[in-house]
């Protein structure tokens, strides 16, 4: 009477793959729901991260398949990166073959696990056939004037002679010759993102079916300031006579413009350069802040530096007024203007810097009147307030002095209202091999030119070598040459590839319409989008999902694509977390290598205690990972899968243990033995004891659950329907009402475990695959709740009435009785001894 997940699982693994059953087809008769997990990068294999987002999204499509919608529901590799360029030096594998292994593995898992997908779109994005698409689309861009060329900073390694990635760059030094990194002008291609800041801020408003937080995250990172625009004049001295008169600052707390103490520069503004050259004080600051990763965190977290320049500038309110002009390196030169003025009382990086230099610290906003004087302390006080110290200012709220401050600049004639964003343009240049060729060549006479479309793909060499550092492109000896495609002249290939972040802004595009001459069909394309469900971490909450956002917007701009907004609804699923460990040598231990003797973790080798950390996100570097290979051999997909979605709400964490995992197969085998004894009853069981309307309810009700939690994505709580109902049919008696519940309950479950369902569904003469079964309809009839009246006593003596769901368990009647103010009021102060409950009927208190 076992079912047997192993024989099972490679069953109706084989009969989905031999049918097609989820081969998606263009019928424009359902409707479309098109699913879609983030596809996964092919590390190696699969993890338990992965598992937990494709059993998601494979419930969800299953879900909608059984509910009549014609579903796309795909998967590829997002296949491009430097770890398959780290593989390479390591261990001496081509990138090529390196990643084409993973995929073959990873492949393999994934369809052990019988996820519904559509396997005949697969897709991977080192494939010349994925990126020749994309370099056409690049040059569709490029045409449209949306990608160009600019000189741009980037990690340089000294000793390799490199460029390095930010994930290249540990605690500012380089991952392989541990110099000290520098950062370098290169010039690299652009994609014109910030040409469509406002609208990817409005989208954000109608992705009303996206978690608030990655809005917000998404808000901030475009990052629009409204302020004021201003000049400061330079005070005439020697200093400043070779310079120009002034240098414009943007402040988005003009308010505060009477606590101003200093004035900064960025190292990178003209008039620091213009200093450095006459100054080797000047170009010896600019070059030590030139040190380190180019990374933000990095940027932010460095200590603040500053050089005072001798320079002076006047007060725009008042010219008598001279703050002294800094180089400080927490000034950016590419936001705002590359300037400000420092308000050291109202901001904590301004305060830091004067409190370093001495520099002058003057409060102008006060939470109340009476703080007006109180001194400013280690922390800068950014809240609201009205306005102190600041001459005509004084009293407004900050609100309304920032709108006079912009007003009376605006009327003089020294600054203008003005906003900025925090967004740039997207730097698309890697110097790396493993990447989509950038499909231009560079022609001494011509410049930069299109490689002409007939000539793509502009595939990568295979004959590369690691061995020396730097991109392995640049120094192939034959594939950077070329001719011009515009005069025949000898030329140069662009040696830089994409960034990765390409490839996935647009795979789900291609996934949706796969011609073999085009990157897609337009009118293909549009049928299926936008993505109905996406889901995936939540560390991708802003660059691919704005990237994605931004490509598919430039699509629409150029006229390819008419569609605003790629993923209509977002999930940002919770991680997998397990028990960290620590030998006796105070590592990483990784859960294979310990033991549980008599409840003490001990390693299994030395029987040395091992301390037990709290459970975090499986990862490498804390070896906490557990395969998911071996577990689904030994307990079969739909218990794993069960598991993943048990416990915990998918948008938390999820703590793995063998516990969990057992309990998900001993439920798993519950249900395969209601199916069993139910099938071997047969139809004798229909004409038992006529129909059980609290189990129909019941069952009503569950299917009505089951499938507004599913839509919810809260798996676990239809999880948790599922138990209660299979709860009740282990001990209700054969009956009509009986026999019609359990085959209602297989079909319940089959969007989470697959395999169980098919089996059950075949021995009891179900029809067809269960793949393919309609979702059970709830009768409302049935869900309308019965109400009855349960009569209250205290001491045999009527007291109370109350109205309680029919069937109400014996604890709720009991609770709702003892909450009763009549009952409360009657005890006069004594405690309960007993309470006798007659279901639907009676609570009698005896006290
Ligand atoms: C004076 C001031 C007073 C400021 C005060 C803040 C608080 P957000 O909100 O991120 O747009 N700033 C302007 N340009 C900068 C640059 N290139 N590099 C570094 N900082 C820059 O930040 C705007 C504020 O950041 C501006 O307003 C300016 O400091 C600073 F109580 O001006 B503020
Ligand atoms: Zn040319």
């Amino acid at each position: 009477m076992r079912f047997n997940p192993l024989e099972a699982d490679a069953h109706w693994q084989k009969v989905w793959e031999d049918r097609g059953t989820f081969r998606t087809s263009d019928d424009g008769a359902r409707p479309k729901a098109y699913i879609l997990e983030m596809f996964p990068y092919p590390s190696g294999r699969i993890h338990m991260g992965h598992v937990r987002n494709y059993t998601m999204g494979d419930v969800l499509a299953r879900y909608r398949r059984m509910n009549g919608f014609n579903v796309l529901h795909p998967m590829g590799w997002d296949a491009f990166g430097m770890p398959a360029e780290n593989a390479a030096i390591q261990k001496k594998v081509h990138p090529g073959e390196w990643t084409w292994s993973n995929i073959a593995t990873m492949r393999s898992q994934l369809k052990r696990l019988g996820f519904a997908l559509d396997w005949s779109r697969e897709l991977a994005t080192c494939d010349p056939s994925y990126y020749g698409h994309e370099q056409a689309l690049f040059l569709d861009l490029h045409e449209a004037g949306l990608v160009y060329r600019k000189q741009s900073e980037v990690n340089w390694d000294p000793v390799d002679m490199t460029v390095l990635a930010n994930e290249q760059v540990i605690d500012g030094r380089g991952w392989r010759s541990g110099a000290v990194v520098e950062r370098r002008k290169l010039s690299q291609w652009f994609l014109k993102i910030t040409d469509f800041a406002e609208e990817l801020l409005d989208g954000l408003g109608g992705l009303d079916q996206w978690p608030d937080k990655v809005r917000l995250m998404q808000e901030n990172w475009i990052g629009k300031s409204s302020g004021l625009r201003f000049r400061f004049e330079l005070a005439g001295s020697e200093a400043a006579e070779a310079l120009p008169s002034s240098f414009e600052v943007f402040t988005t707390r003009p308010d505060t413009i009477f606590g101003a103490s200093f004035a900064a520069i960025s190292p990178d503004h003209p008039i620091a350069l213009a200093l450095a050259e006459k100054d080797s004080d000047v170009a010896a600051f600019i070059a030590e802040c030139k040190q380190g990763g180019t990374t933000a965190a990095e940027l932010e977290t460095a200590e603040k530096k500053g050089f005072d320049t001798g320079l002076r500038v006047a007060h725009p309110l008042d010219p008598e007024w001279l703050l002294p002009v800094y180089l400080a390196n927490f000034v950016l030169i590419d936001y705002g203007s590359g300037a400000i003025f420092g308000c050291p009382a109202h901001d904590q990086r301004d305060l830091d810097f004067a409190r370093k230099y001495a520099l002058p610290v003057t409060r102008v906003v006060a939470p109340s009147p009476e703080e007006a004087d109180q001194p400013v302390g280690e922390e800068a006080y950014t809240g609201p307030g009205r306005l102190v110290n600041s001459r005509f200012l004084d009293g407004l709220t900050a609100e309304d002095a920032i709108r006079e401050v912009i007003a009376r600049a605006e009327a003089d004639g020294w600054g203008e209202g003005s906003t900025v964003w925090r967004l740039r343009d997207w730097g698309v240049s890697r110097q790396r091999y493993w990447g989509t060729p950038i499909p231009i060549v560079h022609c001494e006479a011509c410049g930069a030119v299109p490689v002409p479309r007939d000539q793509l793909p502009v595939a990568l060499p295979k004959d590369v070598d690691f061995d020396t550092p730097g991109n392995p492109l640049d120094r192939h000896p034959a594939w950077a040459k070329a001719d011009c495609p515009n005069c025949s002249g000898p030329a140069r290939r662009e040696t830089d590839t994409l960034d990765t972040f390409v490839n996935s802004s647009w795979y789900f595009i291609r996934f949706a319409s796969q011609p073999a001459d085009s990157p897609f069909d337009r009118a293909e394309a549009e049928s299926w989008l936008p993505v109905d469900q996406y889901i995936g971490g939540v560390e991708h909450a802003i660059l691919h999902l704005l990237y994605a956002r931004f490509w598919t917007r430039a699509l629409k701009a150029i006229g390819r694509l008419d569609v605003e907004e790629p993923f209509k609804g977002l999930f940002t699923q919770g991680m997998v977390t397990h028990e960290t460990y620590r030998g006796p040598d105070g590592q990483w231990v990784s859960p294979d290598e310990i033991e549980d003797r008599d409840g003490r973790l001990v390693m299994a080798e030395t029987g040395e205690p091992v301390e037990v950390g709290r459970p975090q996100a499986m990862s490498k570097s804390k070896r906490n990972g557990v395969d998911p290979e071996p577990i689904v051999g030994q307990y079969g997909a739909d218990a794993v899968r069960w598991f993943m979605l048990s416990d915990s709400p998918p948008e938390r964490d999820l703590a793995w243990n063998e516990d969990g995992i057992e309990g998900a197969w001993r439920f798993v085998q519950r249900i395969w033995r209601l199916a069993a004894e139910e099938a071997e009853r047969g139809t004798s069981s229909w004409l038992g004891d006529g129909e059980d309307s609290g189990l129909d309810r019941r069952v009503h009700r569950t299917i009505a659950a089951v499938g507004a939690n599913i839509e919810a994505l809260a798996f676990n709580k239809a999880v948790a329907n599922l138990y209660e109902l299979a709860n009740a049919l282990e001990k209700a008696p054969a009956s009509p009402s009986k026999s019609k519940a359990i085959a209602i309950l297989v079909r319940l479950a089959a969007p989470m475990m697959p395999h169980l369902a098919e089996e059950a569904w075949a021995a009891l003469g179900g029809e067809g695959l269960v793949a393919d079964a309609e979702w059970p309809a709830a009768d409302q009839a049935l869900l309308v709740e019965e109400e009855v009246t349960i009569a209250v006593q205290v001491n045999g003596k009527l007291r109370d009435t109350l109205a309680a769901p029919k069937g109400a368990p014996r604890e709720d009647l009991e609770a709702m009785a003892l909450a009763s103010g009549k009952v409360v009021r009657a005890l006069e102060g004594k405690a309960p001894r007993k309470v006798i409950v007659v279901p639907d009927r009676l609570v009698n208190v005896v006290a």
